[in-house]
């Protein structure tokens, strides 16, 4: 079968939107750092509006930082893939044209540079998950010590990481007296904008102190909250992508219709007119990130971890499952809804409702595995956010320990009937060495997970109620297996 390509445009059958607008015509302002499918479901989409509805040079540039396998997928087809949004029977392919061209990191070091520090590029956004920032998950400071960014520190010409990247094309610029792009953080960290603000002035502090005050006098972090639900592509995936467009598509990505972007509106060298393409520009985005990291990914990583150890495999698969199901409408509803404050005009009844409904999507296959992954960097701000208000005023907070319990569980590597879970985690070896040891003894287990200060601050593991709570549900797990203790929870009837 043909690969999609630009000259395979036109013979597209009629029901698969194309991209109808000149693309050469079209310069690359944005440099993307980390061009999974999560950025080709979602920003990408909303870039490829505007250039279809207004032109301008806001096309492309996406940047592999580690592997082969999106440069290789997207450049034979000149940038070109496919999105497929899936519900129920409802199907809906489009052929995005945003992407220009994708850079492998490693070998192409100076030309990203090169581009990254060319006045045309005016904005560089990143999604290269939470582990991508080198981040200290409990401070939010820096992890310099980590091999990454220790190389990067000590050859700072020569970076790999997008700390170390951002760093050096910024310095670059300041040197050629052009102003800074605008960095754009797309990815599930707490004020995300700020964030990498902060761990970009530490970085560009240990290497020159006047780059770090250049960065803080001039740079823009706007903050951003980012959602699509995008599983990763499988091969039946692929295979049906393929059958309905007539040619071979490797970059293909299938996701959910639904889609929302909610981005500061602070962008000094300009911003394509995204509010045009479905986007919110809001002057304060926090009160929307914080509730969509809260209701939507910490039910997400909830069910990851118990929906794993209780044998099920899919999201949607927890949705069927009613304990499960009553479980998290609870948890939502009981225990995460009143932590939060909703901007005007906002639903958080309607929003919880939605996000149930896209849970249950049978279409997407969304593996608790997958959600499951790098835990360690999520928790903080999933999970342990709302636990912490919760604590502070002495309320309830029965299942929230619940989902910490069957994290603590899953990092210790093995599952309630001993089986080893392959579990991703920049964190995974020092995690099963500290947990699996002590998976027969609740209360250690407890005390151990509770320890590891990346993690939990030092409030939330010296608070007797939550190791109690914790020991409790680490019990209950072994007792009554995930979906047992689940049951236990749910509401009655
Ligand atoms: C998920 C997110 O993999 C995960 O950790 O919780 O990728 C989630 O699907 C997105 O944030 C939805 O916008």
């Amino acid at each position: 079968m043909q690969r999609l390509s630009i000259a395979a445009l036109t013979r597209l059958p009629a029901h698969i939107e194309v991209p109808a607008y000149d693309r050469e015509a079209c310069g690359i302002g944005i440099v993307h750092l980390g061009i999974g499918a999560f950025h080709r479901a979602h920003q990408a989409v909303y870039t490829d509006d505007i250039l279809a509805a207004h032109g301008g040079d806001w096309a492309i540039a996406g940047v592999s930082l580690r592997g082969r396998s999106v440069p290789d997928q997207l450049n034979p087809q000149q940038g070109l893939y496919s999105v497929t949004a899936l519900a129920g029977s409802a199907r809906h392919c489009r052929v995005i044209g945003a992407v220009r061209r994708v850079i492998f990191a490693p070998g192409e070091r100076p030309e990203l540079l090169a581009l990254m520090a060319a006045p045309a590029t005016r904005i560089v956004s990143l999604t290269v998950t939470e582990k991508g920032y080198y981040r200290d998950p409990a401070s939010g400071r820096l992890l310099t010590g980590d091999p990454a960014i220790a190389a990067d520190l000590a050859a700072p010409e020569s970076p790999a990481t997008a700390i170390g990247l951002l760093a050096r094309a910024l310095d670059l610029r300041r040197q050629a007296g052009l102003a800074p792009f605008t960095v754009l953080s797309c990815d599930n960290l707490p004020d995300n904008g700020k964030s990498l603000r902060r761990l970009l002035l530490e970085y560009a502090g240990l290497i020159s102190p006047s780059l770090a005050g250049w960065i803080e006098d001039n740079v823009a972090f706007p903050g951003t909250m980012v959602d699509r639900i995008v599983p990763a592509m499988t091969d039946e995936g692929l295979t049906c992508v393929a059958d309905d467009l007539g040619y071979a598509d490797a970059g293909s990505v299938i996701t959910e219709p639904f889609s929302q972007w909610v981005v500061e509106d602070n962008f000094p060298q300009g911003r394509p007119a995204w509010e045009t393409a479905g986007a919110m520009l809001v002057e304060d985005v926090a009160p929307y990130e914080l509730i969509k990291l809260r209701l939507l990914n910490g039910p997400h990583s909830a069910m990851a971890y118990l929906g794993y150890l209780g044998g099920l495999e899919y999201i949607s698969d927890c949705m069927d499952n009613a304990p499960m199901r009553a479980f998290v409408a609870a948890l939502m509803q009981e225990e995460i809804r009143p932590t939060l404050s909703a901007p005007g005009g906002f639903d958080l009844g309607a929003y919880i409702d939605d996000l149930l409904a896209r849970f249950a999507n049978p279409s997407l296959r969304h593996k608790c595995w997958q959600i499951a992954m790098d835990g360690s960097q999520k928790l903080p701000q999933r999970l342990l956010g709302t636990l912490a208000w919760r604590l502070q005023r002495g309320l309830p907070i029965g299942r929230l320990a619940l989902a910490v319990a069957g994290w603590v569980h899953y990092a210790a590597g093995i599952d309630l009937e001993g089986n080893p879970i392959d579990v991703r985690d920049p964190m995974a070896d020092r995690l099963a060495a500290g947990l699996a040891p002590h998976l027969d003894e609740p209360q250690a287990l407890a005390g151990a997970a509770l320890g590891i200060e990346e993690i939990f601050t030092p409030e939330l593991a010296a608070n007797a109620a939550f190791a109690g709570a914790v020991t409790e549900s680490l019990a209950a797990l072994k007792q009554y297996g995930a979906l047992g203790a689940v049951s236990h929870l749910a509401p009655p009837g």
